[in-house]
């Protein structure tokens, strides 16, 4: 079973996203989500996601594609989650082209096209509106 893994913080969910998780699974059987907690959103990324982790791990969970979701709690677990769950396949959108190919040394690294005109900060700036 070839298994692949992405990171996110998957706020406000969107059709981006669930591109971004179809493209994902498509490049193995088993795709593990590793959400950013709120502390960690807040902590590393200064991001207050709307919905909460479990909020957000709830709907991830939700779609098909998905078939774990564990949490993304810091910058540094990526080597040793790809370790532990024996991850054949990184991925992540290209907005990260580059960042993760550290982990070329332990399994393929896949950066994916970002669907183009939708995110998150584009959704709550039109909502303010
Ligand atoms: N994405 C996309 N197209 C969009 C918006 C997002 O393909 N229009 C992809 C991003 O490239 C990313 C994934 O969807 O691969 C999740 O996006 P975010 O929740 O914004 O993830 P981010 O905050 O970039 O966190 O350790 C990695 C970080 O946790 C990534």
């Amino acid at each position: 079973m070839k298994r692949v893994i992405t990171y996110g913080t998957f706020d406000l969910l969107h059709y981006g996203h669930i591109n971004l998780l179809r493209r994902a699974k498509a490049q193995g059987d088993y795709l593990i989500v590793a959400l950013s907690t709120d502390e960690f959103n807040w902590r590393e990324k200064q991001k207050k996601s709307y919905f909460t982790y479990e909020e957000r791990k709830a709907m991830l969970e939700a779609i098909r594609y998905v078939d774990l979701v564990i949490p993304e709690e810091n910058w540094e677990q990526k080597k040793t989650d790809v370790a532990k769950y024996d991850i054949d396949v990184f991925v992540m959108g290209d907005d990260w082209a580059g960042k993760f190919d550290f982990l070329k040394d332990q399994c393929q690294v896949v950066y994916l096209p970002r669907t183009p005109e939708i995110s998150t900060t584009k959704i709550k700036e039109e909502l303010h509106t």
